[in-house]
């Protein structure tokens, strides 16, 4: 260990252990940082520059621990698990880091010498929204618990140059503008350029005739990009542990480049390096829903094949070539890969494609190794969002892959579905990963099913699902791959660091380390009648909603009261999450008022957070509505501040963690069957909102945990749905029969919220009756206005309401993300901990 020198500005080594992290060490480090990484004068009085200063002063310590991690695990040859995801939604990464190593007080104190808060630092910096939601997100928590848990785990994703896009209003319209994460660069990744990998793509398969009488494929690549990592360090909470999140940029292939260079062409050199950036340039903004384009489906190629590459790279360097057969077993004992739904499919076929033509593995040997590596986590049902790639489309781009994948295919058909059902086309036709038809597609999520050995749902209800509706016959055929593993969300980002009040109220009442357990937060369940308890837990909620008060007032100019019920509804924008039919609840609400401003009802704040897809026209509608909606509630005096509506800006992780403390309200209301999880319900829970929502996605589990006492169930069931889809779905008849219905979508055609623009929200009108109203919004509509009138009842009761509060926070144990992977662990990926 060096000694700490005279010179303020000296680097001072890491020490092993965090508590030898002093405050000086700290100060020290930030200095050092600001004077010489950022050549800032130390007394620059500036949020950003000491938030980069401390950001990197952090990442330097991490860095460190990062590698003696890498070194144990090497050492300990432990199994690792590589999460392959398009989507990381990691937030801001300071509190948390901070809050994980240990060193957040230490840290307040030296800012604190220095002027700054640190709380108001942690504000500075952007998200790193590199996702779109729950998909993106529940990675990030994954990265999380593995590193907590001590794991060997490598996150893989895409280092987008833009993550997902900004939203801002314009007189209530939605106005999309590009997210800048990295404008002045990120102080948390780091580049690791000696790991760059070198991807082929277009060109031609030469089939070549061998001597003993079998053939070779050799792939002509029409082109080459470069694949270049930065890794953000994933710190464990109070553990050994600092694992990776590996990012690949996209660049031009330099060979090429400088070719085309030497012979004059400079510009269309130029070209090359352009348009090689635009592989890693933009996430695409869809979520649920298959975008169908060209530079999506070489993204997904790109980010498969460098991440393929580098594991095969990162086995060879620890256990030697991958072509000697010795070394397959070992490959398979120590290599486990996730796919984060069906976007990094093509890593089964890019595998595949490697080992046999650049190892040197035959068919059979590389087919079973793939089977032993892979599987695959399903996170919908919609069919509109399940991938298919043109046939064409792989020909022309990955024209190797594809025959790799028909012989998959025929293997799979002739034997596997052959066994089971002889000489059944329909079979065959359905089962097949090719779709025939007027355009030849590939079904990517069959090929995930037949390649991995486990296959996951999200939710008990949803894997029900996915082997009764969407894969019965893979069910069939291998009746032990699907599987179940609910999800879970980090109780570190989403109670310890973004609601410090409640966490430290915990920490004096519950033994032992609660974000590290969460089950032992059920030690609350005896204070639930407590009143002096009582009063801690809702004086806390009250401050948080003060905090957000005025976090409403800065974002959208509306002034809200604290003592109104905050009821949130948080998440992406989509017609089957159904916030609409709050809206349409809201509209029914300020009717009643306006028909009698006496009537009995708690003051409500309904706060909306929601970015719609660009190209999804009717979600654009809905958020349009709302504002104008909005608008009109929150300045009619008549109501006398008991409606107040607010749609925030840009909903994010940073912008959920404000959110998320100071609800007392959490909207879960998608159609039964449609939402296969959901996870911002956990983390409303957790901080103490009572859900109000349907029996659908883990909603159905977090009703098991907290009872029927403490939450707010309605409508139609996932087998309702299902017979009322059998009998035919009439929208109109609630139309007809619903007055209220009737008077509220009525209202929408008029120009009363819209004034002098009479029509402007029908389209939302129009999506209930010529729509069909597909996500059954009319047929839920009054058991949910029912639910909010029983809810309001139960807010009365301040102390009823109390303990449902302190409850729901108590009973939330099973939806640590730490309990999901400890499943995934012990079912799929038989890891053990490297400490
Ligand atoms: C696919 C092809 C082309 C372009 C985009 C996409 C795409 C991108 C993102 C398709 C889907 C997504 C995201 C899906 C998602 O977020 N699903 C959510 O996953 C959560 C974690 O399991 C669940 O809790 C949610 O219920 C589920 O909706």
């Amino acid at each position: 260990m060096v000694s700490k020198t005279k010179a303020s500005t000296k680097k001072p080594a890491v020490k092993s252990n965090k508590q030898s992290i002093t405050v000086a060490d700290i100060s020290q480090r930030i200095e050092h940082h600001l004077q010489f990484t950022m050549g800032e004068q130390s007394s620059a009085n500036q949020k950003p520059a000491y938030w980069r200063a401390t950001s990197l002063a952090l990442n330097d310590i991490i860095v460190e621990k990062l590698q003696s991690t890498k070194a144990r695990q090497n050492q300990n040859e432990a199994k690792s698990v590589n999460y392959l995801s398009l989507e990381y939604l990691m937030g801001r990464l300071l509190s948390n880091n901070l809050h994980n190593l240990g060193l957040y007080t230490n840290t307040e104190k030296a800012l604190q010498k220095m002027g700054f808060e640190l709380a108001d630092l942690c504000e500075e910096g952007a998200d790193l929204a590199l996702g779109n939601g729950g998909l993106g997100r529940l990675a990030a928590c994954f990265l999380d618990s593995l590193a907590t848990l001590d794991y060997n785990a490598m996150g893989y994703g895409v280092h987008y140059q833009h993550g997902l896009f900004k939203q801002s209003f314009v007189d209530g319209h939605q106005i999309e503008t590009p997210d800048m994460w990295r404008e002045f660069g990120s102080p948390w990744e780091v580049c690791r350029l000696e790991s760059s990998q070198t991807i082929p793509l277009y060109g031609h398969v030469e089939e070549i005739a061998q001597a003993d009488g079998t053939t070779a494929s050799v792939w002509h690549a029409g082109k080459m990009l470069k694949g270049v990592p930065w890794d953000v360090p994933i710190v464990g909470y109070n553990s050994q542990t600092v694992n990776a999140l590996r990012l690949w940029e996209c660049r031009a292939d330099s060979a090429f480049d400088w070719d085309l260079f030497n012979n004059g062409d400079y510009l269309n050199a130029h070209q090359q390096q352009v348009a090689a950036e635009t592989v890693s340039k933009v996430l695409y903004p869809n979520d649920e829903h298959d975008a169908g384009k060209e530079l999506r489906f070489v993204q997904q190629y790109f980010f498969c094949a460098c991440s393929v590459q580098d594991i095969i790279a990162r086995f060879e360097n620890q256990y030697g070539l991958i072509s000697e057969s010795k070394n397959w077993p070992t490959f398979c004992e120590k290599v486990a890969i996730q796919l984060n739904d069906t976007h990094p499919t093509i890593a089964i076929l890019e595998l595949m494609r490697t080992l046999i033509d650049n190892h040197n593995i035959d068919w059979d040997n590389a087919w079973g190794i793939c089977q032993k590596v892979f599987a695959y986590t399903n996170h919908t049902l919609l069919p509109e969002a399940l991938e298919k790639w043109s046939v064409a489309l792989f020909e022309r781009v990955l024209p190797r892959h594809l025959t790799i994948l028909y012989r998959i295919n025929e293997a799979f058909l002739n034997n596997d579905v052959e066994a089971l059902w002889p000489n059944n086309d329909d079979m065959r036709r359905r089962l097949s990963l090719i779709e025939e038809g007027h355009e030849r597609k590939v079904r990517m999520a069959h090929l995930c099913v037949v390649t991995s050995h486990k296959v996951n749902g999200v939710a008990q209800i949803h894997s029900d699902l996915v082997k009764q509706d969407l894969f019965p016959e893979f069910d069939q055929l291998w009746p032990t791959k699907l599987t179940n593993v609910t999800n879970g969300i980090t109780p570190r980002r989403w109670l310890k660091a973004c609601n410090p009040l409640l966490a430290e109220l915990l920490d004096k009442t519950i033994d032992g380390d609660w974000a590290k357990d969460l089950n032992s937060l059920s030690e609350l369940a005896k204070f639930a009648d407590d009143a002096t308890f009582q009063k801690k837990f809702m004086a806390i909620k009250h401050q948080n909603k003060i905090a957000l008060t005025k976090e409403i007032k800065t974002l959208t100019g509306v002034t809200v009261s604290p003592d109104a019920i905050f009821d949130v509804q948080i998440k992406r924008l989509h017609e089957y999450k159904r916030q609409h039919l709050n809206l349409l609840h809201i509209i029914a609400l300020y009717r009643r008022l306006l028909a009698n401003p006496e009537l009995d009802m708690q003051p409500r704040v309904f706060i909306f957070g929601a970015k719609a897809a660009p190209g999804y026209e009717l979600a654009k509608e809905i958020i349009y509505a709302t504002n104008k909606i909005a608008e009109k509630i929150n300045n009619d005096v008549r109501i006398q501040d008991k409606l107040k509506v607010v749609f925030l800006p840009n909903y994010r992780v940073s912008l959920a963690e404000k959110i998320i403390p100071a609800a007392d309200v959490s909207e879960q209301i998608s159609t039964a069957g449609k939402e296969a999880s959901g996870t911002g319900n956990m983390k409303l829970a957790l901080n103490g909102a009572v859900t109000i929502g349907t029996l659908d996605g883990a909603n159905i589990e977090i009703a098991e945990e907290v009872g029927d006492d403490n939450i707010f169930i309605f409508g139609l069931t996932v087998d309702e749905v299902k017979a009322l889809d059998a009998q035919g779905y009439n929208s109109a008849e609630y139309y007809e029969n619903n007055a209220e219905i009737r008077a509220c979508l009525d209202w929408l055609d008029t120009d009363y919220f819209t004034p002098g623009n009479p029509g402007e929200l029908s389209a939302v009108k129009r999506c209930f009756l010529e729509g069909g109203d597909p996500y059954k919004v009319l047929a839920d509509f009054q058991t949910y206005a029912n639910a909010h009138q029983a809810l309001d009842s139960a807010y009365k009761n301040q102390q009823q309401w109390a303990k449902m509060a302190i409850l729901n926070t108590a009973l939330m144990g099973k939806f640590n993300s730490d309990r999901s992977i400890e499943d995934y662990v012990q079912n799929i990926w038989n890891l053990t901990p490297s400490v």
